[in-house]
């Protein structure tokens, strides 16, 4: 047998058994991650394979494992943080609840992949791509545009709300400008770590509440909710708010990020439940 082939198999081997005996929910993400190191190497060698039927064989039994493990990433979510203000559950006015959500008092975790280990004080984001001039900014510098503290709902596609989140940072309109969007400009893609992204209309990146933040209710971020500094788009499902952002860059057409590339909706309007295509 083609030694690539049979070390692809090991790998898939050990993928199924860490997924199987993973021991609990709590532990779910640790174990997302170990099995899904493992089909990368996996998916990598795969392509190495001489024989095309057995390439194509191996080729898909890697994506649908990695395709279980993103469905159970997106069922992972681990909780409300400790610690954090209780948000309202009740007797809010439901026009402000999209349709089939749920209201939730405390602030769920949900991300792929791990916590990036870099410091704030190394923290740069870059605005990139069909702009005037590539910019890239600090967590300092970011701090001399004007600062804001903006209310406003949380909406994630899995079904929960967090209501009246405070979230201050600069609003993404002020970088925008500073980089002078060429004409042809129409779309973004915002990137945040570790290989994260989103895709959204230039025209929400500068509305009014869409902004870079590094605090919520008044506390500094924290690196589970993305700190040192996130993306917060509230007339979008929440996987938009990209966590750890890094980039923004501009395009002249509608390039799909990390969720959309695997069948999420490109607008994603909670109100219209634009969830998947
Ligand atoms: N970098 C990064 N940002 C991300 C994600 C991610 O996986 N990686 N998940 C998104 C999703 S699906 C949601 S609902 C929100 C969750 O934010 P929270 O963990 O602060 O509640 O982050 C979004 N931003
Ligand atoms: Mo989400």
């Amino acid at each position: 047998m083609d030694p690539i082939a049979s070390r692809v198999a090991d790998l898939l081997r050990r993928a199924d058994e860490i997924v199987k005996a993973a021991p609990s929910r709590r532990d779910e993400s640790a174990v997302i991650g170990q099995a899904g190191e493992l089909l990368e190497q996996a998916r990598d060698a795969v392509a190495d394979i001489e024989d095309p039927e057995r390439r194509r064989a191996l080729a898909s039994q890697v994506s649908r494992r990695i395709g279980d493990l993103d469905r159970a990433l997106v069922a992972s979510f681990s909780g409300p943080s400790p610690g954090v203000r209780r948000a309202p559950t009740r007797d809010v006015d439901p026009a402000r609840v999209p349709p089939n959500q749920h209201l939730t008092a405390g602030f769920p975790v949900l991300h792929v992949g791990r916590l990036p280990d870099r410091r704030a004080g190394d923290w740069h984001v870059t605005v990139t791509g069909l702009v005037e001039r590539r910019t890239r900014w600090s967590l300092e510098g970011l701090r001399e545009l004007p600062v804001v503290t903006q209310r406003s709902d949380f909406h994630c596609v899995t079904g929960w709300s967090r209501l009246d989140n405070d979230w201050t940072g600069v609003r993404v309109r002020d970088l925008l400008e500073q980089a002078g969007p060429k004409p042809t400009a129409t779309h973004a893609v915002v990137a945040g770590h570790p290989a994260y992204s989103a895709n959204l209309d230039l025209a929400v990146l500068q509305r009014d509440d869409a902004l870079l933040a590094w605090a919520h209710d008044d506390q500094p971020l924290t690196p589970e909710h993305g700190g040192p500094l996130r993306l917060v788009v509230p007339s979008r499902y929440g996987w938009k708010s990209v966590k750890w952002v890094t980039e923004v860059r501009l395009f002249d057409r509608d390039v799909p990020g990390y969720w959309e590339e695997r069948g999420y909706h490109d607008v994603a309007d909670p109100f219209l439940e634009q969830r998947f295509r």
